[in-house]
């Protein structure tokens, strides 16, 4: 069974500590908790026949703002990078926290996900900027549009990522 490391950052409230709940249990929380700290999971995870185990450090607010982030950071194999489609900012915020995960954990393999596709206004926030957006950060980076609500392509995420391992 291979072990990796993985981190969830994202700005606040874009999904990242529901997403991952709703991965171990298959159900939305709609008054998820606000992270304290740093919260980590263990998840199993089957792709292609390989076993996968993964250690998932969801890091809070908090944390992502201050110098303990590296604490964090270090010896990550890969990162999920997730903001909200229903808020456009989100992704804006994306670009400093992209620069940093690399400053700290080189070129890892990176997932953009873009969470709440049950409120996105494609008119006001299109596909096409958004890809570009990410496009700029870093070429041919995977994106994902989920909804964790409403389960729609929740599960892809993972097995994406570990496409690259
Ligand atoms: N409408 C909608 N709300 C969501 C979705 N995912 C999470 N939320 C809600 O967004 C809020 C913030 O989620 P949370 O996981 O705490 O965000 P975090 O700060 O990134 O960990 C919670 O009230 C969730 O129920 C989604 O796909 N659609
Ligand atoms: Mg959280």
């Amino acid at each position: 069974m291979e072990r990796l490391r993985i981190i969830l950052a994202g700005p606040g409230a874009v999904g990242k500590t529901t997403f991952l709940r709703f991965i171990r249990t298959g159900e939305f929380d709609e008054h998820t908790p606000y992270t304290v700290g740093a919260e980590e999971s263990i998840l199993k995870q089957l792709y292609e026949g390989k076993e996968y185990l993964l250690r998932v450090i969801d890091i809070g607010g908090q944390i992502q703002f201050s110098y303990m982030r590296k604490d964090y950071y270090s010896e990550a194999d890969g990162a999920i990078l997730m903001f909200s489609l229903s808020f456009p900012k989100t992704l804006n915020d994306l670009k400093t926290l992209y620069k940093e995960v690399i400053d700290e954990c080189g070129n890892i393999p990176m997932i953009i996900t873009g969470n709440k596709s049950d409120r996105w206004d494609n008119n006001n926030f299109l596909e096409k900027n958004i890809i570009s957006t990410i496009q700029e950060l870093r070429k041919n980076a995977p994106i994902c549009f989920i909804s964790v609500k409403t389960g729609q392509n929740a599960d892809l995420v993972f097995p994406k990522l570990l496409e690259f391992f």
